[in-house]
């Protein structure tokens, strides 16, 4: 197995520079590879702006965690002496075609959440003259991660694997984000859809498949690493990973700071079944429900504020700090019982990443 303490740079022009500068560095070149060298007919150079302009709007400017597991994960299944210049750079880009799949995701997600920042930003589809051109912008994004993976894995033996990878992942987080949208439908609160079970189906889908499986899974693939029952150990470890995520992710909706979000939180305006809900009606008196019930998925700002009276008696914060601790012992377990034949580094390091994070 690899030695992440000193693996996680490679030499470079002379000096060392770590695998996110690498990372950082690769995006224009595939700027210039999918606006530039894929499609050269002329009559096109008006839409291939257009990409261009989506790719360099929507795809940076994130946390990045998605898109650099894939190396770090791949440094952790590969010896240093077995990991080619060529087998980096292509890890990289398999890190950057999830990192567009992230993108594809927001873009169409800020529309249908009607959400107005992003990283720091305006939402794309709020940007003047953009609107709903967005949700071809979005499908762009899309078609960009498969133009990448033919121009550069196809001759690899793990092609097919990779490309049956990504359309699962998306199809499983379309699911997720049928459910996560009929589960919140505007003008119609009925507080008895939002169950545990509900929300736990919701999150599986929608986030965790495509946020930890799929970049690790990506990178055992690109190990050689296809046994089934590996991949059903790592998936059990990242899918809980990726329930905590979501969790955190409606936490920060109603708590974080949006300058250091970079969004501006719509759950409780859009009838969502966000964690926090499903949670405070699980303790609260029914005299409190019907409080709620009046309130929750209205977007004046009285009601909004009164939801979060709600969940400030029933001290909300604490109750998710309690969960935050309870989730991360028993991932530890979790990686303890399923990880026998994996390094554990690979679930250390992205857990490490998530846990007490704000942002
Ligand atoms: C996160 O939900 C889920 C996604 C971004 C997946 C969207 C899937 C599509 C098929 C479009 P969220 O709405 O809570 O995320 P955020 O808080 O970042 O808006
Ligand atoms: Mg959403
Ligand atoms: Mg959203
Ligand atoms: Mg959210």
């Amino acid at each position: 197995m690899g030695d992440s303490k000193c693996s996680n740079g490679v030499q470079h022009q002379g000096s060392a520079m770590t695998d996110a500068q690498l990372f950082e560095e690769q995006f224009e070149q595939l700027v210039t590879e999918l606006t530039e060298k894929d499609f050269t007919d002329p009559v096109l150079a008006d839409a291939l702006n257009r990409l261009r302009e989506v790719l360099q709007y929507n795809a940076p400017g994130g946390k990045r965690n998605r898109g650099l597991s894939v190396i770090g994960s791949l440094r952790e299944f590969v010896p240093p002496s077995e990991l080619s210049h060529d087998a980096v750079q292509r890890a990289l880009l398999v890190g950057w075609c999830i990192e567009l799949l992230q993108a594809f995701f927001l873009v169409a997600d800020d529309i249908m959440d009607a959400s107005v920042t992003r990283r720091g930003q305006p939402c794309w589809y709020k940007k003047e003259g953009v609107g709903l051109d967005a949700i071809n912008d979005s499908f762009l994004l899309e078609g960009a991660i498969y133009r990448l993976l033919r121009r550069h894995c196809r001759a690899q033996p793990y092609y097919t694997h990779l490309l049956e990878l990504f359309t699962e992942t998306s199809f499983q987080t379309e699911l997720g984000q049928a459910l996560d949208l009929m589960t919140a439908p505007p003008n119609k609160i009925d507080l008895n859809r939002f169950t545990m079970e509900r929300y736990k189906a919701i999150v599986k889908y929608k986030t965790a498949f495509y946020s930890f499986y799929l970049p690790v899974a990506a990178a055992m693939y690109m190990a050689g690493i296809d046994s089934e029952v590996e991949h059903r150990n790592a998936k059990t470890i990242l899918l809980e990973m990726g329930e905590f995520f979501q969790i955190q992710d409606d936490y920060l909706d109603c708590y974080g700071d949006p300058a250091i979000t970079g969004k501006i939180g719509t759950d409780i305006q859009d009838n969502k079944c966000s964690w926090l809900v499903v949670t405070a009606l699980g303790v609260m008196t029914p005299e409190q429900r019907e409080q709620l019930q009046s309130c929750y998925g209205c977007h004046d700002d009285e009601s909004v504020e009164r939801v979060k009276a709600l969940y400030a008696t029933l001290e909300m914060p604490s109750r998710y700090r309690q969960h935050e601790e309870e989730s991360y012992q028993r991932l530890l377990k979790l990686i303890e019982r399923h990880a026998q034949n994996l390094p554990h580094a690979v679930f250390l390091n992205f857990a490490k990443k998530i846990y007490k994070r704000n942002k």
